[in-house]
């Protein structure tokens, strides 16, 4: 197996095509746009970029719908430019990965199509069942919310998602050697490796009827099976292995101990996952119900994904999650001091750390008024079903604005100009307001500004071998349960970490609790004896007791 060297102790910047820099004035970003920002990237200090879909696709999930993986979206560009990316970030030693869906594709791809049609060659390429009298085959539900199976002709599909989002019959090796192929084909192209969608749920065990859940009926057929396990060792036996690239799988509702067996040296199957647990804080069983956000939730779940499992990603945002200084910052006077704090988690814990765009600005959710100004298919679709529920307009609207995929996906913030500097034309989603003061040009211009802490902290990491590879310890006192301190211990010396998440200040915690060492960082120009709001601190110490 090749060195992992680089895909540890670099940092992964996450591109929302999109939404990223538009170049032709269409008002959606495309490739030729990325292209003129890699030097941006460069100067922050990431090491990878991974591609949010940029394959030929209908859009109904704005490209998690593919219709054709082997083609470039033509509101993207064109295969040359593809190349040309790949080519001028190679230039840059920025590696590229992809993002890889196969639990589904489009119905609009031509293996549906002719599946659809009844092609004897594809039907099974497809899962297609017969109905319960007038009711689907069984009674699972979509992550969309809704019935997870849509009726063609005689028969219904499966779609996990939506129903533009048929799921792939992994049972069917045709499948297996299809998928293979497009994985050669990007491979040999030159990208780094995938980001793999939804990968925990591809192999359905079986199609009987789910437990009656509150979201999510039939899951225990299709989360992490023995059969997914399997799968995903022959693809890094039959592609991956040849290549020196990673993998990272984009794991739904797994457990470390689920994430260690994914992650394990031994059988190849990914080399990291994302997991979900510390973006569950602030909900009460599924995401549309919010409960407060409580900051001992996030440490809890930080530190049992730290001490459990060897080597994994970090990540505090993605183009699914609302912003995170939004969540679990402050969007208001401590904006900057919020962002540093959680941007120095982001470098100080142990993993691959995942920036996603306009993180390192410290953007905030979009300002929707109202459903019309959203656009997301899932908003749209949980919209519908709790009007079935007979929710009210306000207390839907309520939810969704709260938890809508299109909190991140709002244009990057290049400017305070006209469109953020995204687009000379219409944006496909509404810029916030707040380009005025949040944008790159404006944090650039500031050494005390949040995008020259990222930097900061991008390079102080890519330098200090204990960041890079030093143990986690949980140091948290349960004294000041709000307050996440850790230790990342080495061989050469000891980091500490202390960060306040939240606004209130303690007084006299550093009396009480003294630092050793010298500060490598610190979001507060001075020193004091109470920690400040949302203060983050990290010391360096030769040697310490634990
Ligand atoms: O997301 C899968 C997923 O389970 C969730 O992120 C989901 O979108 C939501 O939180 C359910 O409430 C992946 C992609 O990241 C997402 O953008 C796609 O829409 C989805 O798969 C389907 O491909
Ligand atoms: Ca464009």
């Amino acid at each position: 197996m090749a060195s992992d060297a680089w895909w540890k102790e670099r940092t992964v910047y996450q591109i929302y095509p999109r939404s990223f820099c538009d170049s032709n004035g269409d008002g959606i970003g495309d490739l030729r746009g990325i292209i003129g920002k890699l030097d941006y990237l460069k100067d922050l200090g990431v090491g990878i970029v991974w591609l949010s879909p940029v394959y030929k696709s209908p859009n109904d999930d704005n490209g998690y719908d593919i219709s054709d993986y082997t083609a470039i979206n033509p509101e993207f560009g064109t295969m040359e430019d593809m190349d040309a990316l790949i080519e001028k970030a190679r230039e840059l030693d920025i590696k590229i990965i992809m993002d890889l869906v196969i639990n589904h594709t489009s119905d609009e791809h031509e293996w549906f199509v002719k599946s659809a049609a009844g092609d004897s060659e594809y039907r099974d390429y497809y899962i297609w069942r017969k109905g319960k009298g007038k009711k689907p085959p069984n009674n699972w539900t979509s992550f969309f919310a809704g019935d997870a199976w849509q009726k063609r002709g005689e028969e219904y599909y499966l779609h996990l998602f939506s129903p533009k989002q048929p799921d792939l019959n992994w049972n069917n090796p045709k499948v297996y050697d299809e998928i293979k192929k497009v994985m050669k084909f990007w491979l040999d192209k030159g990208i780094a490796g995938f980001r793999c969608d939804v990968i925990n749920i591809i192999y359905k065990t079986s199609l009987a009827d789910g437990k009656k859940r509150l979201a999510l009926t039939g899951k225990e057929h299709y989360l992490s099976q023995e059969g997914c396990h399997r799968l995903l060792q022959r693809l890094n036996e039959d592609v991956l292995n040849d290549y020196d690239c990673f993998t990272v799988g984009e794991t739904v509702m797994v457990t470390p101990k689920e994430a260690c067996r994914l992650t394990n040296r031994d059988k190849r199957e990914m080399d990291m996952v994302f997991g979900f647990e510390h973006m569950e804080c602030d909900q009460w069983m599924i995401k549309w119900f919010k409960t407060k956000y409580k900051p001992e939730r996030l440490i809890a779940a930080l530190v049992k994904w730290q001490t459990n499992v060897p080597w994994n990603t970090v990540y505090f945002e993605n183009h699914d999650q609302p912003r995170s200084v939004s969540r679990f910052g402050d969007e208001g006077e401590y904006r900057v001091q919020s962002a540093k704090m959680l941007g120095g988690l982001l470098f100080t814990l142990k993993g691959t750390p995942f920036v996603y765009e306009g993180q390192e600005i410290g953007m905030l959710n979009g300002d929707f008024k109202n459903l019309d100004e959203v656009q997301d298919v899932e908003s749209h679709n949980v919209d519908k079903t709790a009007r079935r529920m007979l929710f009210t307009k306000g207390r839907r609207w309520k939810m969704i604005k709260r938890t809508t995929r299109d909190n991140a996906r709002t244009p990057m913030q290049w400017t305070g100009g006209k469109n953020a500097g995204f687009t000379s034309g219409t944006p496909w989603l509404k810029v916030n307001a707040n380009c005025a003061d949040i944008n790159v040009e404006a944090a650039r211009g500031d050494s005390d500004g949040i995008f020259d802490w990222y930097k900061n902290m991008i390079a102080l990491r890519a330098s200090n071998v204990t960041l890079l590879y030093g143990e986690f310890v949980d140091a948290t006192d349960k004294k000041f349960p709000r307050v996440f301190r850790f230790k990342r211990v080495g061989n050469d010396g000891v980091v500490t970490v202390v960060a306040n998440m939240t606004a209130k200040t303690v007084r006299d915690y550093f009396v009480k609790r003294p630092t050793e060492g010298t500060i490598l960082q610190s979001n507060y120009a001075d020193s004091s004896a109470d920690l400040r709001p949302y203060e983050f601190m990290a010391t360096m110490s030769q040697k310490e007791k634990i």
